[in-house]
């Protein structure tokens, strides 16, 4: 098959298979997002190609700020790609067209930053991930020390980080008298809307502080809560999806039925009618974004941790061992949801159900390895903020213990059969030597990572309420390895 899907192959794609229903050539640009990868193609390039139809004001213009693989995948298809929505009930296929450019940032960053700053940009989306905001996960504060962020201060004109990139673009807008365009974070990070907004601030105020003020005072970053589990497309799905398009499509993206996006309505220079596509705007995401990353992004970093651990390869396996999918519902029901205030009319229950089942999943093959990527960044949001907030009523944290314990013996980099654990992280390096130099002792692991103020804050690491299930649970997965830890817990009465 050497045909590729694009603009000219579209129309004779087989029925059944939805496309574009606006004419793409009447498309102007109205976003940048910056950060294309999977999510944002299965999530908020999708909301948008829903309201296209009646907005063509709208198109995205996505960038990638390190790798060209999505260009090189998108840009022969004129931008196109399929979106495969995966259940127990089968495969729909749906061909989305709202990003009409993609850019490299490292080899066209003037063209970047003269599309940001381009008065036609209203609004500038980012899934970057955790690590893309160059902060201090543990306080939210800019990391001034950081590499990048500091070629970025220096080179300005020519940022690596999305924050430089934004804060220049902003520049670039204020001294062209143009107002500034709209921030939408729409990364997992706690009041995502308020840590971007702080650092652009910071960074800003570096350049020169009546600039930091002008960001302060001028630039809306509403916080966002959205919800859509996308593994990373294989070259299985690849196939699949390229027999039934008939043509190739170099990177399809595969997601589940399931999608939500909560925004704050604080758009100054306008917006898409996004809640034409099922979005949901609201006065503050907190409630929301509390429930999600708690309950989703703090079982599954759980189960990722603990399933990796335990031999298992995706989620779905995991949840498939009864003992796993318990303590996730003890994990949920016990020691989160206490802890949660809940949006208005929000069912709970229903939401918590709906989770077990989008974990199980078993058309979705979503990798253990590939969520307990980046811990150091993920951990404090998604476990201890919850932790925080048990401790302070003084409850229990078996559980989510557990999970900070297994993300411990994870970054050791070695598994339980003494294999080598391929570790992402950017603090990769530094808890490989900490855990090297502790030998095996769970004692003197779980001492050394507690002194990661970065990940742990001032006030956990020295807390024995912390630390002392935190060490014990560590102990338990030396001793016993993870499946046994896990069985033992679940099968204590609740
Ligand atoms: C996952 C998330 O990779 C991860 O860390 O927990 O990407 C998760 O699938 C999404 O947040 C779901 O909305």
């Amino acid at each position: 098959m050497n045909e590729r899907l694009n603009g000219t192959t579209l129309a004779g794609l087989p029925a059944g298979i939805q496309r574009p229903r606006y004419d793409r050539s009447a498309v102007t640009a109205g976003i940048v997002h910056l950060g294309i990868g999977a999510f944002h193609r299965a999530h908020q390039a999708v909301y948008t190609d829903d309201i296209l139809i009646h907005d063509p004001r709208w198109g995205i213009v996505a960038a990638s700020l390190r790798s060209p693989d999505t260009y090189d995948a998108l840009d022969p298809q004129d931008g196109l790609y399929t979106l495969s929505v995966r259940s127990h009930e089968g495969e729909a296929l749906r061909v989305i067209g709202s990003i009409g450019r993609v850019i490299v940032a490292p080899r066209a960053t003037e063209e970047l930053l003269r599309t940001m700053a381009d008065p036609a940009t209203r609004i500038v989306t980012l899934t970057v991930t955790e690590k893309g905001y160059c902060h201090d996960p543990a306080t939210g504060a800019l990391n001034e020390s950081h590499p990048d962020i500091v070629h970025d201060l220096a080179n300005l004109r020519s940022p690596r980080t999305a924050p430089g990139f934004i804060v220049e673009a902003l520049r670039r807008r204020r001294m062209a008298g143009v107002p500034p365009f709209t921030v939408l974070t729409c990364d997992n990070l706690p009041s995502n809307g308020r840590t971007v907004k702080r650092v652009l601030t910071r960074l800003a105020e570096l350049v020169e502080p009546g600039f930091g003020r002008f960001v302060a005072d001028e630039v809306s970053c509403p916080s966002t809560m959205v919800d859509r589990i996308v593994p990373a497309t294989s070259n299985e799905d690849r196939e699949r999806i390229g027999r039934a398009l008939g043509v190739a499509d170099a990177w399809p993206v595969v997601t589940e039925p399931f999608t939500q996006w909560v925004i704050e309505d604080r758009f100054p220079s306008g917006r898409p009618a996004w809640e034409e596509a099922g979005a949901e705007f609201v006065a503050d995401v907190e409630p929301y974004e509390h429930m999600k990353l708690r309950l989703l992004n703090g079982s599954h970093s759980t189960l990722a941790y603990l399933g990796y651990l335990a031999g298992y390869e995706t989620v779905a396996d995991t949840m498939a061992d009864p003992a796993f999918s318990r303590l996730v519902e003890g994990l949920m029901d016990e020691e989160v949801t206490p802890t949660l205030h809940m949006p208005p009319g929000a069912d709970l229950t229903s939401y918590k159900r709906a989770l077990i089942q989008r974990f199980k999943n078993p058309a979705l093959r979503h990798r253990t390895w590939q969520i307990a990527m980046d811990g150091s960044q993920k951990l404090p949001q998604r476990l201890l903020g919850t932790i925080r907030d048990r401790l302070r009523g003084d409850a229990p944290i078996e559980r989510l213990a557990l999970g900070v314990a297994a993300w411990m013996r994870y970054v050791t980099g070695t598994d339980e059969r003494g294999a080598p654990i391929d570790v992402r992280d950017p603090l990769a390096g530094q808890l490989r030597e900490l855990a090297d130099r502790a030998g095996g002792s769970a004692e003197q692991l779980s001492t050394a990572l507690f002194a990661l103020r970065e990940v742990f804050g001032d006030d956990l690491s020295g807390n024995p309420r912390f630390t002392g299930p935190v060490t014990a649970a560590l102990q338990r997965l030396y001793a016993n390895g993870s499946a046994r830890t896990v069985a033992e817990l679940a099968s204590r009465r609740r």
